[in-house]
């Protein structure tokens, strides 16, 4: 169904047709602007920003770009085409028709996996809020806000699904998603990253490279799942993040060539030398990239979970890409883990694969994470250094699973607890290369200026140069 711009809450759901949602829904719908105006990005709410809005659902909905204010952004309700041949793809349930309505059973484990979702959306918004004063350039500062417009739709389309199929708890969860608030004490995010602050680009790099690629990740796990309206809304929105990891993906590849540049201008690797002349040092972004790594790996849950077995068996979560597996009951297989003996060595155990799927995705996900390491170090070798960017070990840094709390190295290898207090400024940013980087942050307003950190783009949005100005200020 296309999308309904002549509603108040655009969308391709036919939402006219149910007064009852309508009404809930353009009850909320001052909330989210309440909380857009209160906790979303900082005093750039009446600029013009270049945006783009979705005109259809299909890989090619992105036609319209155009100037927009945030707070008059269209934000909706988009759920990918129903395909009505389909069926479950996986579980105990494999080969039965998909559902249309939620079974009694399942209600509330689904409820608390859209409500998990649903909840590190605003929860991004709130962690980049204060970002648009430091953006290096008006291209970075346009991607910015349309990631975080975007972040809000997301929102939307999991408010949508607790409003429409869970009655008046999904309402009472639709409005805590709008109470709980990134960092707050009494009421923190649920995911330990989305309460982690972001107050430099480098951060924010980092967290649309590593953190949006989980979110790349559990879409793509519940755009299987057998409740084919979440699947359905699940679908669409990758194609929203595709740029989400875009932003990061280049972000960190124009850090690493501005680098790169001033390290053959200056015939240095010295990291001093590279902050004396305002970039970034290759070890300083391998830091940034080691915290934000090892907290997005927390997010897929536990190596060994009897939650994520129920998901799969009862059909509600599945593994990406799930039509790529051969078989789709994973009964009988077990799965070999590598685990903390608890004595400071290791240990290696069999365990059922439907309990190890959070395990399954988390690799998944780090041969994905690798990618871009290959692309960014394929610079560094093209210039002829030897040094070389590199994931951290999975143990590294855990605070859920069966490594938390387990002191190890960026190899893996366990170690003291005092070895690691000794060494962490090594391996993550300590202080002085906070400060160092937050020291780098100032905003660059003028269309197609950069900061000294980091290189231009290769191309501007939508075909326009970089010099255009993405943002206009008044
Ligand atoms: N922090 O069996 P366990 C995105 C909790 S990002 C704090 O280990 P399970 C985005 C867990 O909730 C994608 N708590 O794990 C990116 C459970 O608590 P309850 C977001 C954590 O349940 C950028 C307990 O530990 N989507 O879209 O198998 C910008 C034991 O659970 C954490 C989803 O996460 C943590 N890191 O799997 C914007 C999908 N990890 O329930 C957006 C929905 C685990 O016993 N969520 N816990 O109180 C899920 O599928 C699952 O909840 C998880 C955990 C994969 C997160």
């Amino acid at each position: 169904m296309s999308i309904n711009y002549q509603d108040r809450i655009p969308n391709n759901v036919d939402l006219g047709s149910n007064r009852t949602l309508q009404r809930a829904l353009e009850h909320w719908q001052p909330e989210f602007l309440n909380w857009w105006q209160e906790l979303g990005p900082r005093d750039f709410q009446v600029a013009d920003v270049y945006l783009r809005t979705a005109t259809s659902v299909d890989a090619k909905g992105w036609a319209t770009y155009g100037f927009v204010r945030m707070p008059d952004y269209r934000w909706g309700i988009f759920l990918a085409d129903r395909d009505p041949e389909r069926k479950i793809g996986f579980g105990d349930f494999y080969g039965q028709e998909v559902w249309q309505q939620i079974p009694g059973e399942y209600r509330s484990i689904l409820r608390r996996l859209i409500v998990t979702q649903g909840d590190t959306e605003p929860a991004s918004v709130e962690q980049q809020r204060m970002l648009g004063h430091t953006a290096p350039s008006l291209y970075d500062l346009r991607n910015l806000f349309q990631v975080n417009v975007e972040e809000g739709r997301h929102l939307w389309a999991m408010v949508y699904l607790l409003h429409a199929y869970f009655g008046r708890d999904g309402r009472e969860e639709a409005e805590e998603l709008l109470e709980r608030h990134s960092g707050d004490a009494n009421k923190p995010r649920i995911l330990g990253t989305f309460n982690e602050p972001i107050r430099d680009w480098l951060s924010f790099f980092m967290f649309t490279y590593f953190t949006d690629r989980d979110g790349k990740f559990q879409l793509k796990s519940l755009a299987e799942s057998s409740f084919d309206p979440l699947a359905r809304t699940c679908s669409f929105m990758l194609t929203e993040e595709a740029h989400h990891m875009f932003v990061g993906d280049t972000g960190i590849n124009r850090v690493v060539r501005r680098s790169l540049e001033v390290m053959k201008e200056l015939g240095t690797e010295d990291p001093q030398a590279i902050r004396n002349a305002g970039a970034i040092d290759l070890p300083t972004v391998q830091k940034y990239l080691n915290f934000w790594f090892s907290s997005s790996l927390d997010l897929f849950g536990s190596e060994t979970s009897s939650n994520a077995a129920s998901y799969f068996a009862n059909g509600l979560k599945g593994r990406p890409d799930e039509a790529n597996y051969e078989d789709h009951m994973a009964v009988g297989q077990s799965y070999g883990l590598e685990l903390p003996d608890g004595k400071g060595g290791l240990k290696s155990e069999e365990i059922p694969m439907r309990n190890a799927m959070n395990e399954v995705t988390r690799g998944s996900y780090v041969t994905d994470c690798e990618l871009g390491l290959k692309r960014w170090n394929r610079l560094i070798e093209k210039v002829g250094y030897s040094y070389r960017l590199s994931l951290p070990s999975t143990r590294f840094r855990r605070n859920i699973g069966n490594w938390a709390g387990v002191s190890t190295d960026t190899s893996g290898r366990p170690i003291t607890l005092e070895e690691f207090n000794a060494r962490k400024g090594e391996w993550l940013p300590n202080e002085s290369d906070q400060a160092y980087i937050l020291s780098l942050m100032h905003g660059v307003n003028e269309p197609g200026k950069m900061a000294a950190w980091i290189a231009p783009p290769d191309r501007g949005i939508n075909n326009n140069p970089v010099d255009y100005e993405y943002v206009k200020m008044h």
